[in-house]
């Protein structure tokens, strides 16, 4: 692949009706952070297609994931309210579920930095990982003693396949009874060959009569209905209802027997599949009667949520405009792949004196496209700030519960802008 490749057709139904309803322009990759304001930082279109067959919304590209994932800076483990998130899911899943052994075992894909890998294993699951990213796939398995200090070897190894989950790398890399679990949370939104992927996921099954899988993608109703437009970038490929997943998951005859959803990441589904047999919960059905309630397979809607995305720039411009006359300072807390895009599409690097990230990976580094830089949280001591621009608004309170001693006031941007 070159660097990107126009999408053909839809890569769910594999229908041609695409039908464009928002263009955001062309903007950096989100968590590909220069470390000099002279690296070459590239630009790549960024436009939402709705497919007027099964509902999908989808970019209009794919960049490469090698481009992506090589050096991926995103670390899940950084947010507590994630890793509580976790804990519960691993806990629900454990308690849901009668598992023929006291050992159940579970597979994440795109396991990360090994958040929700940990938790599982906590609740007694024998567990192992995906993850495409090298440094990545180092700290989930325990190797990456500068941010897991190796105290007790044996009981923080988690074994991890530093690949992309696909047919061909999953190919002879299972095991023989196939686990009990395999999971995969915000990965679906990030694949461009879902068929591909699900192929892995049906050899990962095949083993196991009664395996489950347990997926969480961003809703798209909440995306729409929050005005959350700063989620949209190069990585999240997909915008999913329930509706097209059912239709994917089906054709791969994994039905989904239930979906629950959460706040966490602006909002989400988790969704439930195994080989056909089990009670389809109520749950399903009732998701797909609210998403045709709130005309989630209408075209309009989507035009109408375009107008509300450049009311809601406009506003944040004038709000932080207005701050800016007044001579004060703004500091931006969360270097998320969101808030890089939302700086960069509202054109805000101007106005921000710096970015405070928790993330090791990311300080030092630079908000791509600006010459805002990114700094460790002792900055805002040395350096405290007037406002508080929220680009990680998902964890609202637990950014401003760690910032409060502070005083400053807080930006936040969506759903409506609000300065508190
Ligand atoms: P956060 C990521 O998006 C990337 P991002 C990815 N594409 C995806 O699908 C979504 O998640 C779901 C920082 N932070 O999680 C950490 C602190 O510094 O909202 C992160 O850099 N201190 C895979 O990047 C950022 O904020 C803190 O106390 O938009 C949050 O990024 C907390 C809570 C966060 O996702
Ligand atoms: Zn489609």
């Amino acid at each position: 692949m070159n660097k990107f490749k126009y999408l053909s057709s839809c890569r769910v139904c594999k229908g041609y009706n695409l039908k464009p309803y928002l263009d955001l322009g062309n903007t950096p990759l989100s968590n590909n952070l220069p470390k000099y304001p002279f690296d070459k930082v590239e630009v790549y279109p960024l436009k939402v297609l709705f497919c007027e067959d099964c509902s999908l919304s989808q970019l209009s590209i794919v960049v490469d994931p090698k481009v992506l994932y090589t050096d991926y800076v995103y670390h899940s483990s950084v947010s507590q309210t994630f890793k509580d998130h976790c804990r519960q899911m691993a806990k629900q899943v454990k308690d849901q579920f009668k598992f023929k052994s006291d050992k159940p075992t579970c597979m994440d894909i795109a396991c990360n930095d090994g958040a929700l890998l940990r938790e599982f294993k906590k609740e007694g699951f024998i567990v192992r990982g995906y993850e495409p990213c090298k440094e990545l796939a180092d700290e989930a398995r325990g190797w990456d003693f500068k941010s897991t200090p190796p105290d007790n070897l044996g009981s923080t190894m988690i074994p991890v396949i530093n690949e992309f989950f696909t047919e061909k790398s999953s190919n002879n890399q299972r095991s023989w009874i196939g686990e009990d679990v395999i999971t995969a949370t915000n990965v679906l939104g990030h694949v461009h060959d879902l068929d591909d992927f699900m192929k892995a996921l049906v050899y990962q099954m095949e083993k196991n009569e009664d395996a489950i899988f347990i997926g969480e993608v961003p809703y798209l109703h909440t995306l729409i209905s929050h005005c959350e437009f700063d989620t949209i970038y190069h990585e999240h490929l997909s915008y999913f209802l329930l509706k097209p997943l059912k239709i994917l998951f089906e054709r791969h005859n994994l039905p989904i027997f239930k979906v629950e959803y959460y706040d966490i990441h602006g909002g989400s589904i988790r969704i439930y599949a195994s080989k056909p047999g089990r009670e389809i919960d109520k749950s399903v059905n009732d998701m797909i009667l609210f998403e045709e309630t709130y005309e989630m397979y209408e075209f309009k809607t989507y035009a109408d949520f375009a107008h509300q995305v450049f009311d809601l720039r406009e506003d944040l411009i004038d709000t932080i405009q207005g701050i800016k006359k007044l001579d004060k300072s703004i500091v931006a807390y969360g270097a998320s792949a969101k808030g890089v895009n939302l700086i960069n599409h509202c054109g805000l690097g101007k106005y921000i004196d710096y970015v405070i990230d928790d993330t090791p990976a990311k300080q030092g580094k630079l908000i791509p496209g600006t010459s805002v830089q990114i700094h460790p949280f002792s900055k805002f001591d040395t350096d405290p700030p007037d406002y508080i621009l929220l680009t990680a608004w998902n964890f609202k309170d637990e950014l401003i519960k760690k910032t409060k001693y502070l005083g400053a006031k807080y930006i936040v941007p969506v759903p409506e802008v609000e300065v508190i």
